[in-house]
């Protein structure tokens, strides 16, 4: 493979272990990553790294320039809470660093561009059972509104300069080697740290708020492949639906339990109910399947005993430390 690689946004909660993944498959030296500040000692001595502001194209286009990049993978993004908290910043970070990622794909100084989107893109007109790939997008959040209108940019530079730009729209993403930040599925992340730690987690969603979500690893590789698919296997040039599992707070909650029995939760929903409440429960992601080929894992079971047996490893690792 003759790739070289940029990751912006290297140091977020995919971002990491894409980073990983990608140095393990491409060879350190052509996967640089990237991030508004530095990474962790994993990320710095593993390969290449760049400080870029992903919204300033210049910055972008001199390391794009100086490693011969081929391929961009986009990560950064203000997720959907804290992007309720600051729209116009969000709006500005979400859309900025896309364009100018997609120009610099015009321009042909790169050849293929990842960039996700998210089950936000929908909203509370879209079917909430078995969301089709096409349907009514209409977001009650900032976020979402940044998904669907770069969804649609993704299409048009696609249609108009032909630039090879492809996308996914994540569930909620589970993972424990780095925290997620400022979205409304963070809870099934921080609900394993919690129960480890804790034994208790207080929920900021209500017990039968079903959302759609993936763990970590079937992301990364649901990822690489895209970019890895023949380009007319992609005839999505928005974005596809991408699915897993779809919990509840309570049914994570009984399956964290089967391995930690004293654990208790206990329901506070803030203003990301309504957030989660304007989301689909079910996505059908068949067109990501038979155009693709992808296929999930892990299921919530499957997840939850790599979870746990991680974290309680780890623990025990810090303990010995000490
Ligand atoms: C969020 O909760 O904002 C994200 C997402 C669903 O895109 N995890």
């Amino acid at each position: 493979m003759n790739d070289t690689i940029l990751i912006l946004g290297a140091c977020g909660q995919i971002g990491t272990e894409l980073t990983q993944k990608l140095r393990a498959l491409y060879g350190r030296d052509n996967v640089i990553a990237s991030d508004i500040r530095e990474g962790n000692q994993e990320m710095m001595s593993s390969g290449p790294f760049e400080i870029i502001d992903a919204t300033s194209k210049e910055r972008i286009f001199e390391v794009v320039e100086k490693y011969k990049v081929t391929q961009v993978y986009l990560m950064v993004a203000m997720l959907s809470a804290t992007a309720e908290k600051h729209p116009l910043k969000g709006w500005d970070l979400n859309m900025t660093s896309l364009l100018a990622v997609l120009e610099l794909a015009r321009e042909k100084h790169i050849q293929k561009v990842y960039w996700p989107s998210s089950m936000a893109s929908f909203g509370p007109t879209s079917p909430k059972i078995n969301t089709p790939q096409q349907t009514i997008m209409e977001p009650s959040t900032v976020y979402g509104i940044s998904k669907v209108a770069g969804e649609h940019w993704c299409n048009y530079y696609h249609e108009k300069y032909g630039v090879d730009v492809r996308s996914i729209r994540y569930p909620g993403i589970i993972s424990w080697k780095t925290l997620p930040g400022g979205g409304t599925t963070d809870y099934a992340v921080d609900i394993y740290f919690d129960a480890i730690k804790n034994g208790t987690y207080e929920c900021f969603l209500s017990e039968n708020t079903r959302l759609p979500m993936m763990y970590m690893d079937d992301a990364i590789n649901a990822t690489i492949q895209i970019m890895q698919a023949d380009a007319d296997k992609i005839k999505t040039r928005t974005s596809y639906n991408l699915a897993a599992i779809s919990f509840t707070p309570k049914e994570i909650a009984a399956e964290i339990k089967k391995h930690i029995p004293e654990f208790e939760i206990s329901y506070k929903p803030d203003f990301r109910q309504a957030i989660a409440d304007s989301w689909p429960q079910i996505i059908d992601d068949s067109h990501a399947r038979k155009d693709w080929g992808w296929q999930h894992k892990f299921d919530l079971t499957s997840m939850t005993n790599d979870i746990v047996t991680s974290l309680k490893a780890l623990e025990k690792q810090k303990l010995e430390e000490v």
